[in-house]
């Protein structure tokens, strides 16, 4: 129950499956030449937060360029969809919904469900009991969950607006984008829609500035990966030991961060049975932020079998949301 008595009803799916999805993916992770490990280790409460404060930068473009798009593009696609399920694929702080419902209009809300969906359980519980003290007639089931592998949890017993906003999409790399919007695509009915953000290309010292703020919080939200693998698998990483690496790839057209050793290290991570060494400027990738053109996104919905509906730009072209069908 929130503080208004309002029931908000949470699943969860990965309160058996965390420990041991981590476990494997940072021993495969460290035991590669380019060590790495999944971006979606980032957000436990302190990431989800860090993240929330990267949103409000100067530099940090994508957030305040999707949410000017949606101002304009909401009202159409609510009226579009009258009644159904609108499911929020990496959630997070809920920030963009409220342009769908505040668009619905509030006679309109018990029209609808809101699915949030994400890894991070502090982020959905939070967010929504803020969103049910804000739109009191709406139903929220929250689903904590990871979409990369429990796609069919989620409820399709309704119509379905499936939203996938802030270009999480881009932080997959091209065979896992491929994959994951055939599986969206499979689990579609003809009535459903699919709103994908797309950030794009654009002038490297734009992207390279959105991802090396001045106030360093993008650094302190890379370095907390290594606060997480700590935490969860008995690790010793000093984050005093480490750098903040952010650069466009412009052959790969993704910004990369990496986590770079400041002199030779040797880690244990104990659940893993593992010690680690890094060379003195070895780095860990952590992250992709894939930058995309309007015909990879054409190529690549097209190879799901989605077609396009309706594509939003920003008038600088530096964001887009693409309405999806199948
Ligand atoms: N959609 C919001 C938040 C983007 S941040 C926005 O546009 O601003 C990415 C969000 O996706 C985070 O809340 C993170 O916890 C969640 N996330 C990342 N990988 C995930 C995964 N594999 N499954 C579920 N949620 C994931
Ligand atoms: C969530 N995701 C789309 C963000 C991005 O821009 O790739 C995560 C992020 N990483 C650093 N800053 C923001």
């Amino acid at each position: 129950m929130n503080s208004h008595g309002a029931c908000i009803e949470v699943r969860n799916y990965l309160r058996k499956s965390f420990g041991s999805a981590i476990a494997q993916d940072a021993f495969r992770g460290f035991t590669s030449s380019q060590k790495f490990i999944p971006s979606k280790y980032f957000y436990d409460a302190q990431g989800s937060q860090l993240f929330d404060e990267i949103c409000c930068l100067p530099e940090y473009y994508p957030t305040r360029t999707e949410m000017s798009i949606l101002r304009h593009a909401a009202p159409k696609i609510m009226r579009s969809f009258p009644r159904g399920d609108i499911v929020e694929l990496g959630s997070g702080a809920n920030r963009k919904i409220r342009l769908f419902l505040d668009a619905a209009g509030k006679e309109r809300l018990s029209s609808y469900r809101y699915v949030p969906v994400d890894v991070s359980e502090s982020a959905l519980r939070e967010a929504s009991e803020e969103l049910k003290q804000l739109y009191a007639d709406l139903k929220v089931v929250g689903i904590i969950a990871d979409f990369t592998l429990h796609m069919d949890r989620i409820p399709c017993d309704n119509a379905r607006l499936i939203l996938f906003l802030g270009s999480t999409i881009g932080n997959f790399d091209e065979t896992m984008q491929r994959d994951f919007l055939r599986s969206v695509a499979r689990n579609m009915n003809g009535d459903d829609r699919f709103l994908v953000g797309f950030d794009m290309v654009k002038p490297r010292e734009t992207l390279e500035a959105a991802y090396n703020d001045a106030q360093g919080v993008t650094s302190q939200f890379n370095k907390n990966m290594l606060h997480v693998l700590n935490r969860e698998l008995n690790a010793n990483f000093q984050l005093s030991q480490f750098e903040h690496v952010a650069f466009y790839n412009t052959e790969k057209e993704r910004v990369e961060m990496h986590l770079r050793a400041k002199t030779e290290t040797v880690v244990t991570i104990d659940d893993l049975d593992l010690e680690v060494t890094l060379d003195k400027g070895e780095t860990i990738h952590t992250e992709n932020s894939c930058k995309f053109s309007r015909s990879r996104v054409e190529r690549m919905v097209a190879e799901a079998g989605l077609v396009i509906r309706e594509w939003y730009f920003d008038p600088k072209g530096w964001f887009s949301l693409v309405k999806l069908g199948v």
